[in-house]
């Protein structure tokens, strides 16, 4: 039999098939090949011996956090606690990107917003590029709605920052899910990391992801990744005068000149210029 790994705990994987979970070990000879089952797998299994038989290939795999399989991830970021970080969303899509993942934006908690200019601005500079936001809120069915139709035959994963509010639009999507909800901490200055594992939830013909929240995340890549994969650079990069223009000072940069008219954000662009001094400063690091 065909299921997906929707959890695992303690070397045992929970497969599901039409309707049914089954508990089971993987053969041996995974262990032997090195070979790791992830969240998301789907697999050959024996429904009479309760092992796994065979991985089929990934179509994608995620590291962190990580999941195999993914149709569309869901980068999500709270407008308040935590505070809202557009360089986070930009590194959050880069690292999606390069994998060759479609992603939308969710900014979640906007009911605590009463300015909502820099999230607009935000959002119409993602439109530009082709990337979706949605705004939603605690109790706004309309948002909830949206969200629910985003998620309709795929499977999509939760991104995000503790405490931003992942678990709870999972379970505004369907309160069945009965998710733990975790609170943010003033002390930490973050949210508590209320969920531990990655989990997908079958809903419908769906599969939803809830991931445990990350406070950071460090881009490993090279420069010229970060030139191709920012959000909005890869329809560009290959019209640059240079093969490896980092879109900064270089002669005839297609990018530079989209920014110019408009078709490219500035605010976007100053954070990629952050983004590759930092990837600069650690590959000098680890020369
Ligand atoms: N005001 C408001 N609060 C929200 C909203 N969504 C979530 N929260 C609150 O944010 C806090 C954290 O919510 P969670 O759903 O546990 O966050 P999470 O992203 O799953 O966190 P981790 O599991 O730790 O990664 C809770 O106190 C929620 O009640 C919202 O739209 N508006
Ligand atoms: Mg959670
Ligand atoms: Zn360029």
């Amino acid at each position: 039999m065909i299921g997906k790994i929707v959890s695992t705990s303690g070397g045992i994987y929970r497969i599901y098939k039409d309707g049914v979970c089954y508990d089971v070990f993987p053969k041996g000879i995974f262990k032997y090949r090195k070979e790791h089952l992830c969240v998301g797998d789907n697999v050959e299994f024996d429904e009479d011996h309760f092992v796994i038989e065979k991985i089929l290939e990934r179509k994608n795999e995620l590291i962190r956090p990580r999941c195999a399989n993914i149709d569309l991830v869901l980068v999500t970021m709270s407008v308040v606690e935590p505070e809202l970080s557009e360089e986070l969303i930009y590194k959050f899509l880069t690292y999606v990107f390069m994998h060759d993942i479609e992603a939308k934006v969710v900014l979640t908690k906007v009911d605590c917003l009463k300015d909502k200019t820099q999230i607009e601005r935000i959002k119409t500079d993602l439109a530009k590029i082709g990337i979706e936001t949605i705004f939603v809120s605690k109790d706004d069915e309309p948002s909830k709605q949206k969200v629910r139709e985003l998620v309709k035959g795929k499977v999509v994963l939760f991104m995000g920052q503790t405490g931003v509010g992942k678990s709870s639009l999972i379970n505004a999507i369907d309160p069945a899910f009965n998710r733990k909800i975790g609170e943010y901490s003033n002390a930490l200055g973050r949210g508590k990391h209320q969920t531990k594992e990655v989990i997908l939830l079958p809903y419908g013909d769906s599969f939803i992801a809830d991931t445990p929240g990350f406070s950071s995340l460090d881009l490993c890549m090279y420069k010229e990744d970060l030139a191709h994969y920012f959000p909005g650079y890869e329809k560009y990069y290959t019209e640059c005068y240079f093969s490896n223009c980092l879109h900064q000072n270089e002669k005839q940069c297609k990018i530079k000149e989209e920014i110019a008219n408009g078709n490219l954000s500035n605010e976007a662009h100053e954070i990629y210029v952050k983004l590759l001094s930092e990837l600069e400063y650690r590959q000098e690091r680890y020369k």
